[in-house]
């Protein structure tokens, strides 16, 4: 009779995730409810202001493959200094690089909006999911610093963040902000404006897709969608769409960042 071969069974493969564990088991049949307080209370302040501003949204999906290549070359040398080097810190740079043509996203407006304040710095906000809520920590002078000084400053904010110790002078002071969604996942989001601060920026996952080339053909590509809010009372449309296009050419081109880095 034939024989039968039973290939032995292969263990499932280590998925590394860590997720955030929730807070509080809920009692299942029974209503309950808590008071909101610390960062979430924040949040409820912060996100009703925000509703106030009449936001104008604009996407488009960034070609990340020459970056996705850049990364996985240069990462074993930042892994070696004991630094996560994650795409945030080359997103933060080409950011700052654009906002220096692009002042006015990098503004801040009064309460009645008479006033408008371009601000010297870029103090670049990233949205955290932490235990504890939403929480936006800034990385301070992103102008100023190398991207590795940045990626260092980042897995700083961010293992604060996740102990819950972060201060308020890392989470004061921002004035331009980017939430990494696709960290987690999802394409487009529409992220909500940090009053004062007049716009912000949601990334979508990094994905490999099909797309055309220049002559015809289909090829992968990892493509990022980007998701823009804007304050319409101060920003126009366009202004927005020509940074989003300004960034989109220093992510698709890494060698224009280095160009036009000082
Ligand atoms: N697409 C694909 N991969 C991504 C990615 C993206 N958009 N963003 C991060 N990754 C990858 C990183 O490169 C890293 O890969 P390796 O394991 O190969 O190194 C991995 O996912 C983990 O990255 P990270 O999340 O630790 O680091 P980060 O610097 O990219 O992001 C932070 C840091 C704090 C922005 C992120 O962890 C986070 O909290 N995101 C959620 C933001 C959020 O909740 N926004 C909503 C606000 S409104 O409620």
């Amino acid at each position: 009779p034939p024989s039968v071969t039973v290939e032995p069974s292969k263990p499932a493969p280590v998925v590394s995730t860590t997720p955030i564990q929730p807070q509080i088991t809920l009692p299942v049949g029974k209503d309950y409810t808590e008071k909101i307080k610390g960062m979430r209370k924040a949040m409820v302040k912060t996100m009703t202001e925000a509703n106030n501003i009449p936001t104008f949204g604009y996407d488009d999906e960034f070609d990340m493959s020459a970056l996705v290549e850049l990364r996985s070359k240069v990462k074993a040398i930042t892994d070696e200094k004991g630094v996560k080097f994650s795409y945030m810190p080359i997103i933060m740079k080409a950011v700052s690089m654009a906002l220096t043509e692009f002042p006015m996203l990098n503004a801040s407006v009064d309460k009645s909006c008479e006033n408008i304040t371009y601000k010297a710095v870029h103090n670049i906000g990233i949205a955290m999911d932490t235990q504890d809520g939403l929480i936006v920590p800034n990385v301070k002078n992103v102008q100023s610093l190398s991207i590795f000084e940045l990626a260092a400053e980042l897995n700083r904010l961010q293992s604060l963040g996740l102990a819950g110790k972060l201060g308020t002078s890392d989470l004061s002071g921002g004035t331009f902000s980017l939430s990494n969604i696709g960290a987690i996942g999802g394409t487009y989001a529409r992220p909500v404006i940090l009053p004062p601060e007049v716009s912000i920026g949601a990334l979508g996952k990094i994905q490999a897709l099909p797309r055309y080339d220049n002559d015809g053909n289909i090829v992968k590509k990892n493509i990022m969608c980007v998701s823009w809010s804007a304050d319409h009372r101060v920003i126009e449309g366009a202004y927005m769409a020509r940074f989003s296009n300004l960034l989109k050419s220093f992510l698709e081109n890494p060698g224009l960042i280095m160009l036009y880095l000082r």
